[in-house]
């Protein structure tokens, strides 16, 4: 089993920098060696490299559409290259608007997929409900057939079409949600856990609903896109957004635990990275046979 890791210092999806520095500090709070440790083979592909584009107008109210859509579509390529090459793929933002390119790359190989999105925030706007106009909060608009004839054509954007159904996500963690996303999310009948819902059933019943609305009638790959500021500001203060009452760390451990279980910040990036692929809190005995005798052999002890 190898896990390949893509690099996407890109942050033009919303208006502040910083983001863009999100895959180097994930690796310095090392990622590879705590991938490694768990014995996968981790094949660390580097950062992508997006084009400065001179001419970017926005389009409407929407910031820097050409870059962001060709941002994309590199990842796509490269995300769909790694599947296909049989690998796990660990992509580091980066913006959020970088899981539209993520999540098509992936889908190009398992088009069957199923997408659980961990965020205080749905991500579900279109330019035309965004209050902002970033794309960061605009995603999963592009990734759905149910809103394509609410899209318009957006520049940057021609080399893909949404492909999946809104019965193919689950949100967890939502506290901050536009009125118009709102309105989304009622009309079109996703399944969501916001932070109340979190509070009311634990985190438990969450993943067991989560992972029956996904998993229930097929077997299907997972993508997990997962926004740091799902977490509790007070554990990634380092976030361009924050929003109080977020997921604690044991709670964001949890879900990926659960979900491995189916088949500045950067140092909690890392522990949810690991822990989605097998990393487990109550230890693994995977490198044991038997409890280590004291025998002859001392060998057995430094195991
Ligand atoms: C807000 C913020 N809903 C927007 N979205 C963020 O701009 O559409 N998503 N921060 O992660
Ligand atoms: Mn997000
Ligand atoms: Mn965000
Ligand atoms: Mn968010």
């Amino acid at each position: 089993h190898s896990i390949a890791i893509l690099g996407a210092p890109f942050s033009k999806g919303q208006k502040r920098r910083g983001v863009e520095h999100g895959p180097k500090a994930i690796r310095d709070a090392g990622l590879v060696e705590r991938l490694s440790n768990l014995d996968y083979t981790v094949h660390d592909f580097g950062d992508l490299s997006f084009p400065h584009l001179e001419k970017d107008e926005h389009f409407m109210h929407v910031p820097f559409p050409r870059s962001v859509g060709r941002a994309n579509k590199l990842l796509s390529n490269a995300v769909s290259s790694a599947v296909g090459a049989g690998h796990t793929c660990v992509m580091l933002g980066g913006d959020h608007s970088l899981a539209i390119g993520s999540v098509e790359g992936h889908s190009q190989q398992c088009p069957d997929l199923g997408l659980i999105w961990v965020d205080a925030h749905a991500d579900i706007n279109t330019p035309l409900t965004s209050p902002s106009g970033n794309l960061h909060g605009q995603s999963v608009a592009f990734l759905l057939k149910e809103l394509q004839d609410k899209m318009p054509d957006i520049p940057g954007f021609s080399w893909m079409k949404p492909f999946l159904s809104c019965t193919d996500l689950v949100y967890i963690g939502l506290r901050d949600v536009d009125p118009g996303e709102h309105y989304i999310l009622k009309n079109l009948g996703i399944q969501y856990f916001s932070m109340r819902d979190i509070d009311r059933m634990g985190m438990q019943r969450v993943m067991e609903v989560t992972l029956d609305h996904l998993l229930s009638r097929k077997q299907r790959p997972i993508h997990l896109s997962f926004d740091i500021d799902a977490f509790d500001p007070s554990l990634a203060p380092a976030t361009g957004t924050p929003v109080n009452g977020g997921l604690t760390y044991r709670e964001g451990i949890y879900i990926t635990e659960e979900i491995h279980n189916t088949e500045a910040t950067a140092g909690l990036a890392v522990d949810v990275i690991a822990s989605s692929l097998g990393q487990s809190r109550e230890g693994a005995n995977m490198a044991f046979q038997e409890i280590p005798s004291p025998k002859e052999d001392t060998e057995q002890l430094r195991l």
